[in-house]
C-alpha cells in the first residue's frame, strides 16, 4: 500500500512558502503505520520543519534502514531522493552519499532496533566521524515491525505487553550520541510537536553530525501500563530543559527576550537558537553538565527531553578531510587525475 500516492490537486488558498511549495507539497505517500504511532507524528513534525525551512524536496536525501520507523521516509518529502538499506546499515551508506555529494541534505531516519541493536557500530562511527546530516531515532523501545520484542532502549525492569520484565540495561541514545562525537544533540517526544518541529529545523541548520532521540510510542506492542515508552509514562515524566526557537540567518532577528530566562545559541550559518530555560540554569554548550543533567534524569526516572547538547563551531567530515568544495561527483577526469609528473613525483618519494 505505500505505493498509493496522495491526490495532486491542491486547494488553490494553501500558503506557499518562499520555496514556492505549499505544506502539501513536503507530504510523501498515504502511511501504512498502525493509526496512533508515534513515528507519522514525527513524519508530521518533518513536514512542517521542511515547509518552514524553504527547502527544495531535490535537494533532500532520506536514508534509513529497517523497520516502521525506516518505512516512515516514504510518508515525507516524496519529491526527495530516498534509499532504503539494510537493517543497521544506513550510516555507512549516508557516509559513503554525503561524501560524494555534499550538496544535499541530508535525513537519516532509523529505528531503536536499527540504531542501538544491530545497527550499534555504525551508529557510533557515523557520529564520530561527523557525518553533516539530521539523524533520527524514532524511539520505541521495541522491534515493532517484527511484533514487539524488546530493544537495546528498552529500560531495565519495564514491562512486555505479555507481561515479562526486561533484564537488560539499556542503551541511552543521547548519551552515546554525545560521547561518540556528536556535536547537535537534543531528545524529544513524538506529541510534542511544539518542542519537536524547531529541534528538527535547528538539527537541519546545523553543519555537523546532529543527533535526535525521538520517543515514539507503539501503539500496537508498547504502549501499555509498564512499559516506560507509552503515551502516558513520558507525558508524565517529560522533564523539558528548554523550549527552543529557531531562527534562520538570513532573517532579521526582531524578538526581544528575556535575559534572565533565555539563552541564546549562534551556529555556523548564522541561525539563532533561543533557548527558554525551564526551571534550571542550563548550558546546552557544555558537554561534562550535558552528561550529567542526562544521568540525573535517568537515576530520577525522568524523561530529560529538549536540545541537551550544541556545539555552535562544530567541523564536519569534509572540513576534517580537507575536501574539494564541490561535490566529488561533479569533478571530471582531468580534476581527478593529477597527471604523469604528479604520480611520478608520489612514486619518487615512495622508493
Ligand atoms: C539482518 C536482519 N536481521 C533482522 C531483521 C528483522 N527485523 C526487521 S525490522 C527489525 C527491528 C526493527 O526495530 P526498530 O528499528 O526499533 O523499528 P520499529 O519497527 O520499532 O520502528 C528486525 C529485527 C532484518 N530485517 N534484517
Ligand atoms: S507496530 Fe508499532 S511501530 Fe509499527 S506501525 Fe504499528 S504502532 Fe508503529
Ligand atoms: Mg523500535
Amino acid at each position: 500500500m505505500t505505493y498509493i500516492a496522495k491526490p495532486r490537486l491542491h486547494h488553490p488558498s494553501l500558503v506557499k512558502n518562499k520555496a514556492g511549495y505549499t505544506r502539501r507539497d513536503y507530504e510523501g505517500a498515504v502511511s501504512t503505520l498502525c493509526a496512533g504511532c508515534g513515528h507519522d507524528s514525527i513524519s508530521a513534525a518533518i513536514i512542517q520543519a521542511c515547509y518552514e525551512l524553504d527547502i527544495l524536496p531535490h535537494q533532500v536525501a532520506k536514508l534509513s534502514g529497517i523497520g516502521c520507523s525506516s518505512k516512515a521516509p516514504t510518508y515525507f518529502v516524496g519529491a526527495s531522493h530516498g534509499f532504503n538499506t539494510v537493517h543497521g546499515r544506513m550510516p555507512s551508506v549516508m557516509t559513503g552519499a554525503n561524501l560524494a555529494n555534499r550538496d544535499l541534505i541530508y535525513m537519516g531516519v532509523s529505528g531503536d532496533g536499527d540504531s542501538a541493536s544491530i545497527g550499534l557500530g555504525q551508529f557510533a562511527h557515523v557520529m564520530r566521524r561527523g557525518v553533516n546530516m539530521t539523524y533520527i531515532v524514532m524511539n520505541n523501545g521495541v522491534y515493532g515491525l517484527t511484533k514487539g520484542q524488546f530493544s537495546a532502549t528498552a529500560d531495565k525492569g519495564s514491562i512486555s505487553k505479555k507481561g515479562v520484565a526486561n533484564s537488560d540495561s539499556s542503551i541511552d541514545m543521547v548519551s552515546l550520541a554525545i560521547l561518540m562525537g556528536a556535536t547537535f544533540v537534543g531528545r524529544s517526544f513524538s506529541g510534542d510537536k511544539h518542542q519537536l518541529v524547531p529541534l528538527i529545523k535547528a538539527a537541519m541548520a546545523h553543519k555537523g553530525a546532529a543527533f535526535l532521540d525521538v520517543i515514539s510510542p507503539c501503539v500496537a506492542f508498547n504502549n501499555h501500563a509498564g512499559s516506560t515508552k507509552s503515551y502516558d509514562y513520558v507525558r508524565e515524566h517529560n522533564e523539558a530543559l528548554n523550549r527552543i526557537d529557531f531562527i534562520e540567518g538570513r532573517e532579521e532577528i526582531t524578538t526581544s527576550y528575556d535575559p534572565g530566562t533565555t539563552k541564546t545559541v549562534q551556529q555556523h550559518d548564522g541561525s539563532i537558537l533561543r533557548l527558554r530555560k525551564l526551571g534550571e540554569d542550563y548550558d546546552p554548550s557544555d558537554k561534562v553538565s550535558a552528561m550529567k543533567r542526562i544521568q540525573e534524569g535517568m537515576h530520577a526516572g525522568e524523561v530529560v527531553t529538549g536540545l541537551l547538547y550544541v556545539d555552535p563551531t562544530p567541523s564536519d567530515l569534509h572540513a576534517n578531510l580537507n575536501t574539494v568544495d564541490v561535490p566529488l561527483n561533479t569533478l571530471d577526469a582531468p580534476e581527478l587525475c593529477p597527471g604523469t609528473s604528479a604520480l611520478d613525483k608520489i612514486n619518487a618519494s615512495l622508493r
